[in-house]
């Protein structure tokens, strides 16, 4: 990894999380808050800082600074990603989903917490997510759009449609095109939410800028999801913080099943080009270089 991007990963993460400890505090201080709720907080957090790489909140907030604004106007937006993000995450782990014991390095939140108050704190979690951009300073216009496309990547036909074929296809086997449409939307709808959210936080809608990031982020979801294919099958459960081999436990198709590793591989570079072609092609010159940088080590990522 560059130095370059590691100082704007780092910084961002930084900020992120204090954005998301202070988002948290901000119920604990609230005149309605009871000591009943002090579970539900505590379990919300955990999982919010239990590290993760901020990779939602890092792009929406540098796709707002290539759109031409201050990175941090995206603020608000790239908080209510990592809130869905993570109750995403926590709900993925239950018993009725994946029936996960680790993430990001820590037991489960169920495990921790127990079933139910996990299943509240990713229920309160995505809600309050939405809160969070009605809340905030951007104009009416740019919260609508940005709840709208949120509401949209996030919900029935998006990640949470995604995770229902994903559910359906355990144990089957299917296309290679079936599941780069499951991909698309468990996985990619939110980082494509991501990066036009960065945008409409600058004001740029439906435009060229708009449009080159929906590109953009579709060929970026691809090659992270290729990679999260190949890491279950090479990795270790110490670097990624949560177990490996859970595809083949829940006889998922992948694109290593389908591809091999080495093909698998092929492919993941071949989006992550995608993805680089169409933000210089946009872009241009020096305002993209650390985002082309994180395509490149996203590739050869190991957590
Ligand atoms: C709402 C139950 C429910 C599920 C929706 C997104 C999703 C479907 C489930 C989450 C689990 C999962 C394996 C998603 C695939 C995308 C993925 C690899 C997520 C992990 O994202 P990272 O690597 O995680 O950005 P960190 O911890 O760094 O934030």
């Amino acid at each position: 990894m560059t130095e370059k991007l590691k100082k704007e990963l780092l910084e961002c993460a930084a900020y992120v999380n204090s954005e998301l400890y202070q988002t948290v505090n901000n119920y604990r201080n609230s005149e309605i808050y009871t000591d009943e709720m002090s579970e539900l907080v505590a379990s919300a957090e955990y999982s919010l800082l239990a590290g993760g790489k901020r990779l939602r909140p890092f792009l929406c907030m540098y796709f707002c600074y290539l759109c031409g604004k201050d990175a941090r106007t995206a603020t608000p937006l790239a908080i209510a990603l990592e809130m869905i993000h993570t109750y995403s995450l926590i709900h993925d782990d239950l018993p009725c989903m994946d029936n996960d014991d680790l993430r990001r390095g820590r037991p489960t939140n169920h495990k921790v917490y127990g079933e139910a108050t996990a299943l509240l704190a990713g229920d309160a979690l995505l809600t309050e997510a939405f809160n969070v951009i009605a809340s905030s300073e951007l104009c009416d216009a740019s919260k609508v759009q940005a709840i709208k496309i949120l509401s949209e990547k996030a919900g029935m036909l998006g990640m949470i449609g995604g995770q229902e074929i994903d559910l359906k296809s355990e144990g089957k086997r299917i296309s290679l095109e079936t599941l780069y449409a499951l991909q698309g939307k468990k996985t990619g709808m939110l980082f494509e939410a991501a990066c036009q959210l960065g945008c409409i936080a600058a004001g740029c809608y439906e435009d060229k800028k708009f449009k080159a990031a929906s590109e953009f982020a579709k060929a970026f979801g691809i090659a992270f999801q290729i990679t999260d294919d190949i890491l279950d099958v090479t990795g270790s459960s110490e670097e990624l913080g949560k177990n490996i081999n859970s595809d083949e436990k829940s006889e998922k198709s992948t694109t290593v099943s389908h591809l091999g590793l080495e093909g698998a591989r092929l492919e993941a570079e071949r989006y992550t080009d995608k993805a680089k072609d169409i933000l210089t092609e946009t872009f241009g010159g020096n305002s993209c270089t650390a985002l082309c940088d994180l395509c490149d080590h996203l590739l050869t990522r190991r957590n």
